[in-house]
């Protein structure tokens, strides 16, 4: 495959609403982020993924958008997102935004003229269907749905319109009305607004939920529907497959299969740069409560998952790396150990050597450089996501006690990403000025960007070399992957070969001393220390400490 830009990039998300707030009415903002350019420069990042910024009442935090051309007010305005592209470029950054096209707000002027009339221009922008039996009664509405497809967001994925006496289809919140990618005229507002983007010198698009577009409702088929791949196809052509254009373009993409991912990411395919799978994350979700009665992650399961996404995706298409994102829990409280000090800054160390070291497009959500963590606020009333809400409101009592559904969230909610950054020790983590739109975590005393650009030792700095050398080391981008000492339980052992260099990384993630395998003891002489996350190395190497991570070099 033909080297892109954005296969040694490392890409960086910020959730804008929980950056940095610069005007102290307690949300996030695009003058925060230009505050902390400068920051993000130091950690050497390349890429800023910007959750939704455009105009939205905000009901699922800006993936319902009222105005793809606007910019939220609480955000900023059109020409702070112009002075953000600006001032990131100057630092060797480029931004991608998220394209969020399975659907609108119910605020969006189309759906506003949608709703008022079946003769509206933009009736067929979205899914109506008709009740399946006439209407009486108000229990009716209930009863006469058009189908049993429920919502990610609980209940059915069916609204009733009394204007028009029927049902428009939401599969997000009642207030995320689904665009109809069936209509040609929607492909066409949408290509035209990203290339409006595209024009503004933004690089690229996070695709959200991309998968859904080509569903198809009356024969239940939700994700990966036939006319998908046509319709990105279409997309690519129209938009940021354009002569002289150099996107990035990554697919949120939940149901994708390796065989799938090659679809989309095989540049022949003329489709996306790389795909999101989910495969690490939803192995350890419950077949029927999903991720609210979540079961503990098992490491062999996980090992097992990854090596199998990097041998396939090893010649054909593009895996994109991660653990984070503003929808997942915090890696280390997750996958890793937020019990004590120690274990929690020696696992966050491990679990990014483990992905960072792959093949791939590596992402880092905003607060993994610093190891923070999942969040337990004690009242329901504290949590802000409208996933979570709904869903305790569908689960409990049904389903779930109280307290088995709070461990759930406390396990899995989306507000563990939520929560401010934490850049300080002074009030709110430095955040805000103000009182943040959601509780900060306690922990920002010591868990903070200050501490850490403090530390040379610190999760921060660790992440910058990782970062560094994905950027210096050919082998660590574009190297073969191969799994060794697969039967050592508790440790993950690979290798990474191209054009006579390797990379040996030997991973502990026990919080136990754990003996390496006899065929590593003797290793080599030509293996060259790299990076590791404690200190010194032991000398002769016949054990890995707790959460260890030790990359070696070779060249021939
Ligand atoms: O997420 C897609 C999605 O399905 C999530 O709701 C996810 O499944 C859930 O958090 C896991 O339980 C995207 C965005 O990333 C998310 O923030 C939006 O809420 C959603 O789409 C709707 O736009």
């Amino acid at each position: 495959m033909e080297h892109n830009w954005w296969q040694n990039a490392v890409v960086y998300q910020v959730y804008p609403r929980s950056f940095k707030d610069s005007t102290g009415d307690g949300i996030g903002d695009l003058n925060g982020i230009i505050e902390k350019l400068n920051y993000l420069e130091a950690l050497g990042v390349n890429i800023l993924w910007l959750s939704p910024v455009y105009k939205s009442p905000m009901d699922d935090n800006g993936y319902d958008i009222s105005d793809y051309q606007d910019i939220a007010p609480e955000f900023g305005t059109l020409e702070d997102m112009a002075r953000l592209i600006r001032e990131a470029d100057l630092r060797g950054i480029k931004i991608m935004m998220d394209l969020v096209v399975n659907h609108t707000s119910d605020e969006h002027p189309w759906f506003q003229s949608a709703k008022q009339s079946k003769d509206s221009p933009y009736r067929d922008y979205y899914i109506f269907r008709p009740p399946t039996f006439e209407i009486k009664t108000p229990e009716d509405i209930e009863k006469a749905v058009p189908s049993d497809i429920g919502s990610i967001f609980s209940g059915s994925a069916w609204a009733y319109n009394e204007a028009t006496q029927d049902y428009y289809f939401h599969l997000f919140s009642k207030r995320q009305p689904d665009l109809n990618w069936e209509n040609p005229a929607v492909a066409d507002e949408i290509h035209h607004m990203m290339n409006w983007w595209l024009d503004k010198g933004i690089a690229g698009f996070r695709m959200d939920v991309i998968d859904l577009i080509g569903k198809e409702i009356d024969q239940k088929i939700i994700g990966n529907g036939p006319r998908l791949h046509h319709l990105l196809k279409d997309m690519h052509n129209a938009t940021f497959g354009c002569e002289g254009r150099h996107t990035v373009t990554v697919g949120e993409t939940w149901g994708a299969t390796p065989e799938i991912a090659k679809l989309y990411s095989k540049p022949e395919e003329k489709e996306l740069s790389m795909v999101f799978q989910f495969e690490h994350v939803t192995a350890f979700h419950d077949p029927e409560l999903g991720k609210w009665r979540s079961r503990a992650v098992n490491f062999n399961e996980l090992k097992t998952i990854f090596a199998k996404w990097q041998t396939e995706l090893a010649n054909d298409g593009w895996n994109s790396l991660f653990w984070n994102n503003h929808d997942l829990p915090r890696v280390v409280s997750k996958y890793g150990n937020d019990t004590t000090e120690a274990h929690r800054i020696a696992s966050a160390k491990m679990l990014a050597t483990m992905i960072h070291f792959m093949k791939g497009t590596p992402y880092i959500y905003q607060g993994e450089e610093l190891g923070m963590t999942n969040i337990r606020f004690d009242h329901l009333s504290d949590y802000k996501d409208i996933e979570t809400l709904n869903a305790y409101t569908a689960h409990v009592p049904s389903d779930l006690s109280h307290d088995d559904m709070m461990a759930g969230i406390y396990a899995d909610g989306r507000d563990n990403a939520r929560t401010p950054m934490q850049w300080s020790s002074a009030p709110y983590g430095g955040f805000t000025d103000g009182t943040p739109w959601i509780g900060t975590n306690p922990n920002y005393a010591t868990i903070n960007a200050e501490a850490c650009l403090n530390d040379e030792d610190s999760i921060f700095y660790y992440y910058q070399k990782l970062i560094h050398a994905r950027k210096t080391e050919p082998a660590i981008v574009y190297g073969d992957f191969e799994w060794l000492c697969q039967e050592a339980e508790q440790l993950f052992i690979y290798k990474r070969g191209y054009k006579g260099e390797s990379f040996l990384v030997l991973l502990n993630h026990s919080d136990a001393q754990v003996t390496l395998p006899n065929s590593l003891i003797n290793l080599n002489p030509d293996w060259i220390y790299f990076l590791g996350n404690y200190p010194e190395t032991i000398q002769p190497l016949s054990y890995l400490r707790p959460y260890e991570a030790l990359v070696f070099k070779q060249t021939l």
